[in-house]
């Protein structure tokens, strides 16, 4: 018998199947969160009335936030935030043969009052996921325990980098109790 999934809350849709390896950490991340995501390639320019039709059904299909990367001209988020009611989270992805990102950043990044996106940096898939995780947690306790899991992980890691410093030696005296 055929898994029975649940309905997906995240759609991750990406420009180009070439932006698959910088969008996986926000595929990685909500399936350590374990929140039920789709992820498909939908494309502002190549694929104009796919867009509009992914844009229109999100939210009556049960998604809850979008996140969306593209990268060169980087139309996809934004065109994607004028049409849903959903919140968008723009992924700038730094396509081989572009200014060094500064296209797609800018172009996700500069929308007009009303239409907002909420960017993250360059490349920065995992920040989206993590991001998207947290406005589904506002309507879930159990997963906003494993976001705060999550944070308490971060910062065990970087006490113990503190400690790993001190120990060889580098001088601190913040830290002295
Ligand atoms: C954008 O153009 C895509 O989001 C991708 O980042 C870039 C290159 O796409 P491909 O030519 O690799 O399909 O639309």
């Amino acid at each position: 018998m055929a898994e029975q999934r649940m309905k997906p809350l995240v759609g991750i849709i990406m420009g180009s199947d070439s932006d698959l390896p910088v969008m996986k950490p926000a595929a990685d991340i909500l399936r350590d969160f374990e929140i039920e995501f789709e992820l498909t390639v939908v494309s502002a320019h190549r694929t104009p009335l796919r867009m509009v039709d992914y844009a229109k059904s999100a939210k009556e299909r049960g998604l809850k936030v979008i996140i969306a990367g593209a990268g060169g001209a980087a139309h996809l988020p934004g065109m994607v935030a004028a049409i849903t009611p959903l919140p968008v989270i723009g992924v700038p992805v730094k396509s081989s043969n572009s200014i060094d990102g500064w296209d797609s950043i800018l172009s996700i990044l500069q929308m007009p009052n009303g239409v907002p996106v909420a960017t993250v940096a360059l490349n920065a898939s995992k920040n989206a996921g993590i991001l998207a995780a947290k406005m589904i947690a506002l309507s879930d306790e159990q997963l906003s325990g494993k976001i705060t899991a999550f944070m308490q992980t971060q910062e065990k890691a970087v006490q113990e980098k503190i400690k790993l410093l001190s120990d060889e030696g580098w001088p601190n005296s913040f830290d002295v109790k």
